[in-house]
């Protein structure tokens, strides 16, 4: 079904329509540089102006690789996997070539910044770029995963909790590409107060990129779920919200660690536009009649008639069961 419309029922000339890529990632590894990856992004980035897209979405942390597989005792020992601005010197070719296509992106990657008082902030960002190329807005990921310490017991680590901080800022929605877009970073695309944060702004199209190690060791038994939990989350995020949702992986194997890819496009419908079928870098689109949002918004699920928020207090007063 990929790029197909036939879901949607016909197009009408005067419907808002988007048509949308995801630039699915094969792995990354640590000796290649961010000039071979830029150039794979490049390669991605003009298949899908060749289609005719207007927006790719590209994976999270997507110039190098996923390095919170180690753990290292100085955190600055890997200050040199994070961007210290954006565009820079090795990613301006992907902003020029997007204004020179018409085309926009959105991409994942590290980010580093230090305030005039010294403070260091690490931020795991995705930054969403226009047809024009300039920044839409840069989102950090609210929900961090995994862990902060050394964990022996690990094949691998997952330390996120120790080289990220969480935003303060949470979910926010911008008006681009036609459309109301939000953004959200992997283990966000978990958590189904991202998609209502994101709903309750009347979001269109929520973008993701994301990093899943199909080896969860704190419990196995979810490794042969892995994709049945990455297609739920976004089917019923989208469904429930009534918006679009774009989920693109950095998968396959990548310094010994196996990763999903299955990279995403699910309509407002809860059902699956266009999927990828490898494991490798991959281009999968369709086209958006951005309206059909409406048909869930406005009917069963439309919020400002049918919620009780005044019931729904716990929600933002406690953290967890154990309050
Ligand atoms: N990158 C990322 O957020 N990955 C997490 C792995 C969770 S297990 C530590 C995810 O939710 O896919």
């Amino acid at each position: 079904m990929q790029g197909s419309v036939a879901r949607q029922g016909r197009l009408s000339p005067m419907e808002r329509k988007l048509r949308v890529a995801g630039g699915q990632l094969g792995p990354i590894q640590r000796a290649d540089s961010r000039e071979q990856v830029v150039d794979r992004l490049l390669a991605l980035l003009t298949e899908a102006a060749d289609l005719g897209c207007e927006l790719i979405v590209f994976p999270e942390l997507a110039l190098t690789t996923f390095f919170p597989r180690w753990h290292v005792p100085d955190l600055a020992e890997f200050d040199h996997f994070y961007e210290t601005e954006m565009p820079n010197a090795v990613t301006q070719p992907l902003f020029d070539e997007a204004r020179r296509r018409g085309i926009g992106f959105s991409l994942g990657y590290a980010l580093i910044e230090r305030a005039d008082d010294g403070t260091v902030h690490r931020w795991n960002v995705q930054t969403l770029v226009d047809t024009t190329g300039e920044i839409v807005a840069t989102f950090k990921k609210v929900h961090i995963p995994g862990h902060d310490t050394f964990d022996p017991e690990r094949p691998f680590q997952h330390a996120e909790r120790y080289f990220f901080e969480p935003s303060p800022d949470g979910f926010g929605v911008w008006d681009a590409f036609g459309a109301r877009v939000g953004m959200m970073i992997c283990n966000d695309r978990r958590w189904p107060e991202t998609y209502r944060e994101m709903g309750l702004q009347g979001v269109e199209l929520i973008l993701c990129g994301y990093n899943t190690p199909i080896h969860y060791v704190p419990d196995p038994s979810q490794d042969e779920l892995q994709g049945f939990h990455n297609k739920l989350v976004m089917q019923s995020g989208a469904y429930q919200n009534g918006t679009f949702v774009v989920g693109v992986a950095k998968g396959g194997v990548e310094e010994g660690v196996a990763s999903l890819c299955e990279s995403i496009i699910v309509a407002p419908s809860g059902q699956i536009l266009a999927e990828a079928t490898t494991d490798g870098d991959e281009v999968i689109w369709a086209d958006l009649r951005l309206d059909w949002c409406k048909q869930y918004t406005g009917t069963l699920f439309d919020m400002d008639y049918y919620r009780r928020p005044e019931v729904y207090t716990r929600l933002t007063t406690m953290r967890g069961p154990n309050g």
